[in-house]
C-alpha cells in the first residue's frame, strides 16, 4: 500500500500515469510522489502534528502526504497569513515543526524541507481509520479560526461518496487552481485524485486562462472562478471538451449556471461541504442539475432541517421537505470531522447527539430531496471569493489599531465575490477619517491576519447603529452599504 487513502484500483493504475501530479511547472508520476512522501515521512520521527507552509507546490503536496503516510497530523497554514494568524494556529495546534515549503514565517519551530527527488520505498503501518489526518483552520463568528480536525476515514468516506456520485475515475484529469490549505483544493483536490486515481494539473491561479489552456475531464471553481469564466467567452468555450465543471464553497449564482451552460454546453455540477463535514451534498452525474440548489445527499449522507435554535426548536425536529419551508440544515454520514481541536464546548454546540452536525445554514429540501441553501443563519459568517471570514475576528483585529474606537463588519453582496468585507469605523480621538487611515486599517488586517480577510471597503461613520440593548444592528448596516 503506497499511501493511506489510496484505493487498490488507483494502485493497479499507477503504472499508467506517469504525469499523476503537475504542480508548479514540476510533474511526478504517482510512484514519485509515493517514493518522496514516503522519504519525508522519515524525516518525521517523533513528530506528531506537523506544520505545512501550504504554498501551490509540489513540496506542499510531498509534505501533506508524507506526513498522513506517518500518521502525523497536518495543519495546513496559507502562505499569506499574518502574524497573529498564523502564531494562533501553530499555538492552538501544537504544531512541532514544519514539513515541505519553507515558511514564511517560521515562529520558531524547526524547518524540515522535503527532497523532492529523494525516494523510499519502506511500507509504514496504515494509520486507522479514526486516526486523525488533518487540523483544517476556519472561522466562527466570533474569535480566532477554531481548527477542524478530520480523520483518515472521515476523508476516505468522502471522497468515495463523491467518486460514486460524479464516477470519478482513474481515467479523469482534474484541473483546478484553488489554495491548498482548504477542504476544496487540498483534500478534494489533491487527496481526490490521489485516492482516485488519475490526474492532477494545478494551474498555480485558478484564472479562466490557465483553466482554458489546461486540458482536463474535471474542473474544479468557487463560484467567483465561475463567474470570471463565463465573463470571458473564449475561455469558457475551450471547457466544453470536459466531462464535468464542478463549483462550490459558496452559492453559484443562477445567471454564472446559465451562462456556463450557454458556452460550454455544461450545466455545472454543484456541490456544498464545509471544513467540518468535506463534503455532503452534489448534483450527480446521472441526475438533475439545477441552478441555485447543491444536489442530493451524497451515499451514507443524511439530512435533515430543523427551526432556527432562536425560534427554539430542538435536534429533534424536522421541518417538511416541501421546497419551501426553511430551517437549519443538519447533516450526519462518515465524512464528518469529529470536532474542533481543545474545544469542547464550541464542538458540543455544533456536533449534536446522534451524530448530526449543526451547519449553521438556512436550507429547503424538496419532496425529490433536492437541497438549496438559502443564505447563513448569522450576519457574522461571511463568505468572501469562496473564503469563509468571521466577522468577529476581523472586528477584534481593527479594534487593537488604535485608531479604531468602534467597529463592525459586514459581508455586503457582490457580484463578483459573493460578499465584500465592509467595515464600518468609528475613529477614535486625534485620528482623522480618510483614505490614508483606510489604506493604513486594511494593511493592519493583511498584516495580523490574512490577505484574504483585508476589508475591500472601510466606511467611517460618526457612530454605529445599535438596538435598545446596545448590540450593533448588522441588518441596519446593511442597508447602508
Ligand atoms: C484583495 N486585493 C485587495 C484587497 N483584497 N487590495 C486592496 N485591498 C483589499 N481589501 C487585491 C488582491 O491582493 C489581488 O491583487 C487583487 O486585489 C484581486 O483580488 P481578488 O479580487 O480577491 O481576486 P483574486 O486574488 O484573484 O482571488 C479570487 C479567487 C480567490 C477566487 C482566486 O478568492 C480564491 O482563491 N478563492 C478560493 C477560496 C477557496 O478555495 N475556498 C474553499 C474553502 S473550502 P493581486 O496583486 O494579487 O492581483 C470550503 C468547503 C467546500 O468552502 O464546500 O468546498
Ligand atoms: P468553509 O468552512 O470555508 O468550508 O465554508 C463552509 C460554508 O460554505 C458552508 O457552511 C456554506 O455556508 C458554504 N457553502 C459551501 N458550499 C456551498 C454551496 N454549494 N452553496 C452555498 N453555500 C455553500
Amino acid at each position: 500500500m503506497l499511501f493511506p487513502l489510496l484505493t487498490p484500483s488507483a494502485v493497479a493504475a499507477a503504472s499508467d500515469v506517469p504525469d499523476t501530479v503537475a504542480v508548479d511547472g514540476l510533474s511526478f508520476s504517482r510512484a514519485d510522489v509515493a517514493g518522496a512522501a514516503i522519504a519525508a515521512a522519515e524525516r518525521l520521527g517523533g513528530v506528531r502534528v506537523v506544520a505545512v507552509e501550504a504554498t501551490p507546490s509540489m513540496a506542499t503536496v510531498i509534505a501533506v502526504v508524507g506526513a498522513l503516510m506517518a500518521g502525523v497530523v497536518v495543519v495546513p497554514v496559507p502562505p499569506d497569513s499574518g502574524i497573529a494568524e498564523r502564531r494562533h494556529v501553530l499555538d492552538d495546534s501544537g504544531a512541532q515543526g514544519w514539513l515541505g515549503p519553507e515558511p514564511a514565517e517560521a515562529c520558531g519551530l524547526p524547518h524540515l524541507p522535503v527532497r523532492l527527488y529523494a525516494r523510499s520505498w519502506h511500507s509504514h503501518p496504515r494509520p486507522p481509520a479514526d486516526h486523525p489526518a488533518m487540523i483544517l483552520y476556519t472561522s466562527g463568528t466570533t474569535g480566532a479560526p477554531k481548527g477542524v480536525v478530520s480523520t483518515h476515514g472521515s476523508i476516505a468516506a468522502g471522497l468515495d461518496a463523491l467518486a460514486a456520485a460524479w464516477r470519478w475515475t482513474a481515467s479523469d484529469v482534474l484541473v483546478h487552481g484553488l489554495p491548498l490549505f482548504h477542504v476544496h483544493g487540498l483534500v478534494l483536490g489533491v487527496l481526490g485524485p490521489l485516492r482516485l486515481g488519475g490526474r492532477l494539473v494545478h494551474t498555480g491561479r485558478p484564472t479562466p486562462e490557465a483553466y482554458a489552456r489546461t486540458d482536463g475531464t474535471m474542473y474544479f471553481g468557487v463560484p467567483t472562478v465561475w463567474s470570471r469564466i463565463a465573463a470571458d467567452e473564449d475561455s469558457a468555450r475551450s471547457l466544453a471538451g470536459a466531462r464535468l465543471l464542478v463549483s462550490g464553497s459558496a452559492p453559484l449564482p443562477e445567471s454564472v449556471f446559465r451562462r456556463i451552460a450557454d458556452l460550454t454546453g455544461h450545466e455545472i455540477v454543484e456541490r456544498y461541504g464545509s471544513t467540518e463535514t468535506l463534503i455532503t451534498l452534489s448534483a450527480r452525474v446521472d441526475g438533475e442539475r439545477r441552478a441555485g440548489w447543491v444536489g442530493l445527499p451524497l451515499d451514507g449522507v443524511e439530512t435533515m432541517l430543523r427551526p432556527d435554535p432562536e425560534s427554539g426548536g430542538t435536534g429533534g425536529d424536522d421541518l417538511p421537505h416541501d421546497g419551501e419551508t426553511i430551517g437549519e440544515l443538519l447533516v450526519r454520514g462518515p465524512m464528518l470531522g469529529v470536532g474542533y481541536h481543545g474545544r469542547p464546548e464550541a464542538t458540543a454546540e455544533s456536533w449534536l447527539p446522534g451524530g448530526w452536525f449543526a451547519t449553521g445554514d438556512a436550507a429547503v429540501i424538496d419532496a425529490d430531496g433536492m437541497h438549496r441553501i438559502v443564505g447563513r443563519l448569522s450576519t457574522d459568517l461571511i463568505k468572501t471569493g469562496g473564503f469563509r471570514v468571521g466577522a468577529g475576528e476581523i472586528e477584534s483585529c481593527l479594534l487593537d489599531h488604535d485608531a479604531v474606537a468602534e467597529v463592525a463588519v459586514v459581508g455586503v453582496p457582490d457580484d463578483d465575490l459573493g460578499q465584500r468585507i465592509v467595515a464600518a469605523v468609528v475613529t477614535a480621538s486625534g485620528y482623522d477619517a480618510g483614505d490614508d487611515l483606510a489604506e493604513s486599517l486594511i494593511g493592519h488586517v493583511a498584516e495580523q491576519l490574512s490577505d484574504h480577510k483585508r476589508p475591500r471597503v472601510v466606511r467611517f461613520v460618526d457612530d454605529l447603529p445599535r438596538n435598545a440593548m446596545g448590540k450593533v444592528t448588522k441588518k441596519a448596516l446593511l442597508d447602508e452599504s
